[in-house]
C-alpha cells in the first residue's frame, strides 16, 4: 500500500488537529448522524488515555468517537477522493456524513477509503470515525474482557505495556487520477558494482507504465518501460547501515506523452541473507546492537511525535545503537522513512505479542488454560494474525531498513499445537517476501528442548532475563546459565542468535555498591554479565536491550510507574547504563565483539 505523497498528479490534505471526541454512550445513540453532542476535544494524533483527567476515558472498555469538518479542495474536481487513516488502535469505522466508508480490524496499520461519490470539491463533509479498544481471543494483539462484579467491563491482556487507543497516527484526505498507480514493490540485489532493481507496478485500470530510477542529486541513471521488469545501476551507491543512499524510483502512467499520473517511490540497493550462523547484509557479517522499544511518551501514549522520532534517532546514535525492532507492533511509517534516510537497521514485528497463556502459570510453571485450543487462540486468531502479516509486508515491503520480519513475540512456542498454528504463517510470510529472514522472538520458557518451532524460522530471536526474572541478583549464575543455553540453541539449529531482548529494570538515582536490583548499578552489571556471554557465544550476531526508554504498563501489574528496563528515562535521560552501552558499542563498527577485545 501506497504512502500518500503530494506528486504533480496528487495533492494531500493532512487533518491531524483537534477533533471533537466523545466515549461511547456519553454522545447519543448515533454519533455520526449529526455533531458530536461532547465538551471535549481530542489531539491527532495521540492515544486519547492520558489526555484527560477522568478514569472512565482512560479505562473506558469499547468504541470512542472522533469527529471534525472536512473540505475538500476545490480544485479536486475529476479527480478521486480518498481518505486515509495511519492507524485506528485497534479498530476501527469511518463515517462520512451518516454513511459507513470503511471499517478495519487491527490497530497499526493503515487502511483506506475511496469517498469521491460521497463528497464533492470545494464543499464540506462530516467525518466521524470510531475507534474501538477492545482485545479478544481472535484479535492481534489478543486480550480478555471480564465483567467485575460490580458491573465494570475491564480489559486485560498477556502484554505488559498499556493498551493506549486511539488515533495515535494521521490522518489523510489524498486526491489520485481516475486511472492511478495503485501499489510498487521494489526488490533489489547487488551484482558487483551493479545494482539489479526488480519492480512491479499495479494500476488501476490497464495502462502504459514509464519507470526512471534517479540517485540522490536527481540524475537518471537507469529507465524502462512496462509495468514490471528490471533495471541496472552501474556503478552503484548500496544502501548500508550507518550510511544510507536512497534512490528514487519514479513512476509514470502515460497516455501519448501525457503523464496521468505519477509518483516516486524511495528505495535503497541492498541485500540481505542468512548464511550458517551469520546474518549478512550486502554480502558482509552484521552484528546487531540497539534495542527493543516501544512507541510510548508522557501525554501522547502512542501518538507519532516527529520531535521524539529525532530525539530518539539522535540518542540511538549516541549510544552506537545500529538497530532497532519495532516491538511489538508495527510503528509509524515516519519512523521507517526515517531509518531508510539514516541508515538504521530495523526489524519489523507484527502485533502479535500475547499468544502465551503459560505465562498465566507465571515462573513456576503452575497449571494453566493451553494457548492453542478451540476456545482460546484457534483458527480465527490464525486468520486475524495472518491478515496482520499480510498488512504489515504490504505496508512496508520497500524499506531498505526492514532487514528481518518477526511474526510474533513470545508466543507459547513449546506447547501442543504451536508448530500448527506458526507453520502455515511462516509459509504465508516467505510467500509475500521470499527475501527477507523470517523470526519470532522466544519467550524464556521455551529453551532448545522444549521449543517446537524455531526450525521454521532463519535466526534464533531470543528474550532472555537471566538475572533479573531468573537468578535475580546473582549474577554469576545468571552468566553461567546464559551461556549454556546459547550453546545449547546454536548446537541444536545451526542458526545466527540474536539476543532480541535482555534487560534489567532501574530507577535512576537509586545506588548500591551491592548486586542490587533497581539500583543503576545492577542493570549495568547485568548488561555487563550479558555481554561477556554473548561474546564467548559464536553464533550470536546481535543484542538487543530491552528496553530503549521506560515505558507505561497496564495498571494490573506489578511495576514501580511503568516498566524501568529502558536504559533512558520516559523523557529520554540517560542512566549509568547508557553511557556504558556507549563505550562498547561506538567502537564495534557493526562487528562482533571477540571475549578478547
Ligand atoms: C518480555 C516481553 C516485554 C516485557 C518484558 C519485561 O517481551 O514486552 O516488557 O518481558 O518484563 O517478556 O520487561
Amino acid at each position: 500500500m501506497l504512502r500518500p505523497r503530494p506528486t504533480p498528479t496528487r495533492e494531500v490534505v493532512n487533518l491531524d488537529g483537534l477533533w471533537r471526541f466523545a466515549i461511547e454512550g456519553s454522545a447519543g445513540p448515533c454519533p455520526w448522524a449529526g455533531p458530536l453532542d461532547t465538551p471535549l476535544e481530542a489531539a491527532v494524533p495521540a492515544s486519547y488515555n492520558d489526555l484527560f483527567t477522568d478514569a472512565a476515558i482512560r479505562d473506558h472498555v469499547g468504541w470512542v468517537w472522533y469527529q471534525r469538518l472536512v473540505r475538500v479542495p476545490r480544485g479536486w474536481a475529476g479527480e478521486r477522493v480518498v481518505l486515509r487513516l495511519d492507524a485506528a488502535t485497534h479498530q476501527g469505522r469511518v463515517y462520512v456524513d451518516d454513511e459507513l466508508v470503511a471499517e478495519h480490524q487491527g490497530g497499526y496499520t493503515p487502511f483506506e477509503a475511496d469517498i469521491t461519490r460521497l463528497v464533492r470539491p470545494g464543499g464540506e463533509f462530516r467525518l466521524t470515525i470510531g475507534v474501538g479498544n477492545e482485545l479478544t481471543n481472535t484479535t492481534i494483539p489478543p486480550g480478555t474482557i471480564t465483567v467485575s462484579q460490580d458491573g465494570r467491563r475491564q480489559q486485560k491482556y498477556l502484554h505488559d505495556f498499556y493498551n493506549y487507543a486511539g488515533l495515535a497516527r494521521s490522518v489523510w484526505l489524498y486526491s489520485v487520477p481516475a486511472v492511478h498507480i495503485d501499489d510498487i514493490t521494489v526488490v533489489t540485489s547487488l551484482d558487483g558494482t551493479t545494482g539489479t532493481v526488480d519492480y512491479t507496478v499495479e494500476t488501476s485500470a490497464p495502462a502504459t507504465v514509464r519507470v526512471r530510477v534517479l540517485d540522490a542529486t536527481g540524475t537518471e541513471v537507469a529507465a524502462s518501460s512496462g509495468a514490471n521488469g528490471t533495471l541496472r545501476i552501474d556503478h552503484v551507491t548500496p544502501w548500508q547501515p550507518g550510511a544510507a543512499y536512497l534512490y528514487d524510483l519514479v513512476v509514470d502512467i502515460v497516455d501519448r506523452e501525457a503523464v496521468v499520473d505519477t509518483y516516486t517511490q524511495p528505495f535503497g540497493v541492498r541485500t540481505v541473507e542468512v548464511r550458517g550462523q551469520e546474518f549478512l547484509i550486502n554480502g558482509e557479517p552484521f552484528y546487531f546492537t540497539g534495542f527493543g522499544k516501544h512507541e510510548d511518551t508522557p501525554v501522547r501514549g502512542k501518538g507519532h511525535d516527529d520531535a521524539y522520532l529525532v530525539h530518539d534517532f539522535q540518542l540511538m546514535k549516541w549510544v552506537g545503537a545500529n538497530s532497532f525492532r519495532t516491538s511489538h507492533y508495527p510503528y509509524a511509517e515516519e519512523v521507517l522513512d526515517f531509518a531508510d534516510r539514516h541508515g538504521i537497521v530495523v526489524i519489523d514485528e507484527t502485533a502479535a505479542v500475547g499468544l502465551n497463556l503459560a505465562v498465566e502459570g507465571g515462573l513456576a510453571g503452575r497449571p494453566h488454560r493451553p494457548t492453542f485450543s478451540g476456545e482460546t487462540f484457534n483458527d480465527d486468531t490464525r486468520t486475524a494474525h495472518a491478515e496482520a502479516i499480510r498488512e504489515l509486508i504490504a505496508r512496508d515491503k520497500n524499506h531498505p531498513s526492514v532487514v528481518m520480519w518477526c511474526l510474533a513475540n513470545e508466543p507459547s512456542s513449546h506447547e501442543e499445537g504451536a508448530r500448527e498454528y506458526f507453520e502455515p504463517l511462516v509459509g504465508l510470510a516467505r510467500k509475500l517476501d521470499p527475501t527477507r529472514p523470517v523470526s519470532y522472538a522466544a519467550v524464556m520458557f521455551a529453551t532448545h528442548h522444549s521449543d517446537r518451532i524455531m526450525d521454521l524460522f532463519d535466526v534464533v530471536c531470543l528474550n532472555r532475563y537471566y538475572g533479573w526474572y531468573v537468578a535475580t541478583g546473582d549474577l554469576i549464575t545468571a552468566e553461567a546459565f546464559l551461556e549454556g543455553e546459547l550453546r545449547g540453541w546454536a548446537e541444536k539449529f545451526d542458526k545466527p542468535i540474536l539476543v532480541s531482548e535482555y534487560g534489567a529494570d532501574a530507577l535512576p538515582g537509586l545506588h548500591s555498591v551491592w548486586d542490587t536490583p533497581w539500583t543503576e548499578e545492577y542493570q549495568l552489571a547485568y548488561l555487563a554479565a550479558n555481554h561477556r556471554a554473548f561474546d564467548r557465544a559464536e553464533a550470536v550476531v546481535g543484542e538487543h536491550v530491552w528496553n530503549f526508554a521506560d515505558f507505561q504498563t497496564s495498571n494490573g501489574i506489578h511495576r514501580v510507574d511503568g516498566n524501568r528496563k529502558g536504559v533512558f528515562t520516559r523523557d529520554r535521560r540517560p542512566k549509568s547504563a547508557a553511557h556504558a552501552l556507549r563505550a562498547r558499542w561506538t567502537r564495534l563498527d557493526n562487528r562482533k565483539p571477540r571475549a578478547a577485545d
